[in-house]
């Protein structure tokens, strides 16, 4: 199964992955997804919103336990961020039965569209929208970097766009939701345990900073006559990375943009984006607003405009509900494992958009290096079938009763 899904989307120069929504790379990946619901005698749909889901047992009963995560990747990706939680789901299922397990409730596999955001620059769409926490106006008003809408993405890849809508049917149907995924950090490798529980993930979000100066020439214009957005832009990188570290929070000017981009130029427009996360709203709020204040002094400072728009944001999750508690009473009833940790996360996931409006747990499967988002990442394939041996127990607890 992993063979068959690993060269999908690589990259051959780098190693890395560029599974991006409603691309051919996005299109080969949800072909797999078929392939496998199929070779299980699952029923494939593809919901309203682009997920796909493989039911065992008829979902009109209600109650689903559902497991999975998502497919795309963000530029020159991992292999695990992701396919790890949908192939070990599908593994988990081939182990069920194998040990004969009778299910009581029908169990779906899903894999969740766009959960990245590398084209759109929203993360967690599909679960976003179905959750109705992205409404259609705002889906149909992404744009990629070549001005494709989402909508006319989508229709492109053969999914009517005028369907999309919050699903709160289809979540009312889902009694528990349980999403593995590869650690990203380094508690497990720390800690020494192969799998964790998560506890929560801290508040994140995303904001775009426009620097905006004036073009002029690059080996004309004297030092004195300029209003280059470099200038601050570099400045707030940097007081971006002393913000968080004051706070020991996380900030993050990974992306930017420069208008006209000509070695020659000096910029007009330089758009960064900051990703922000921390273990708590009111230690968000401080870094972000600091950061926010540095740019507006630099940008004074050098003659620039500076306008600063919030893209995204996701509030804390706490898992602190049954179905987390559930997950690690399950995994060490039988004693054969040792007590489970429970770690919080600052990455952003599915189950952190449905945890407001569905009973859901994660499983972190140990990173030993802890690196996510590069080519680098890497899970053991003892703890990868660790993973799938504590999700297919999880699924036994929560569907075989
Ligand atoms: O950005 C995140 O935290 C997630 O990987 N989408
Ligand atoms: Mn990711
Ligand atoms: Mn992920
Ligand atoms: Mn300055």
């Amino acid at each position: 199964m992993w063979r068959d899904l690993a060269p999908l989307g690589r990259d051959p120069r780098t190693g890395g992955y560029r599974r991006y929504a409603w691309t051919s790379a996005d299109a080969e990946c949800r072909a797999w997804f078929r392939a496998q619901a199929g070779a299980r005698g699952l029923t494939h749909e593809t919901d309203r919103n682009g997920n796909q889901w493989a039911w065992l047992g008829d979902p009109a009963r209600g109650d689903a336990v559902v497991t999975g995560s998502h497919l795309d990747s963000v530029p020159d990706g991992g292999p695990f961020d992701g396919p790890l939680g949908v192939v070990s789901a599908f593994a988990a299922l081939d182990e069920l039965r194998r040990r004969g397990a009778e299910f009581s409730r029908p169990l779906a596999i899903v894999n969740f569209g766009d959960e990245e955001g590398a084209r759109f620059g929203l993360a967690c769409v599909g679960s976003r929208l179905t959750a109705g926490r992205l409404t259609r106006e705002q889906a149909f008003a992404l744009r990629d970097p070549d001005g494709v809408s989402l909508p006319a993405a989508m229709e492109a890849a053969g999914h009517d766009p005028e369907a999309i809508g919050a699903d709160p049917d289809r979540l009312a149907g889902i009694g528990a939701f349980v999403e593995l995924h590869v650690e990203q950090g380094r508690s497990l490798d720390l800690s020494g345990d192969p799998v964790g529980v998560a506890s929560a993930i801290w508040p994140h979000g995303r904001w775009r900073f426009d620097f905006r100066g004036e073009a002029n020439h690059a080996g004309t214009t004297r030092l004195a006559d300029r209003r280059d957005p470099m200038l601050p832009y570099a400045e707030t990188v940097l007081a971006a990375r002393r913000s968080a570290r004051l706070a020991g929070a996380v900030a993050t000017f990974g992306k930017v943009a420069v208008e006209p981009n000509g070695v020659n130029a000096i910029p007009s427009l330089v758009r960064g984006w900051l990703d922000s996360r921390a273990a708590d709203q009111s230690t968000l709020d401080t870094v972000v607003g600091a950061i926010e204040e540095a740019a507006r002094d630099h940008a004074v400072r050098h003659g620039v405009d500076l306008a600063v728009v919030r893209e995204s944001f996701t509030p804390v999750v706490d898992f602190e509900d049954t179905l987390r508690d559930e997950l690690s009473h399950i995994l060490t009833r039988d004693g054969s494992r040792r007590p489970i940790p429970v770690l919080g996360t600052g990455a952003g996931h599915d189950a952190g958009i449905l945890s407001a409006s569905v009973p859901t747990a994660m499983l972190f499967v140990r990173n030993p290096t802890g690196v996510s988002h590069s080519p680098a990442e890497h899970a053991t394939e003892d703890d990868c079938l660790t993973g799938v041996a504590a999700l297919a127990d999880v699924l036994e607890g929560l569907a075989c009763r």
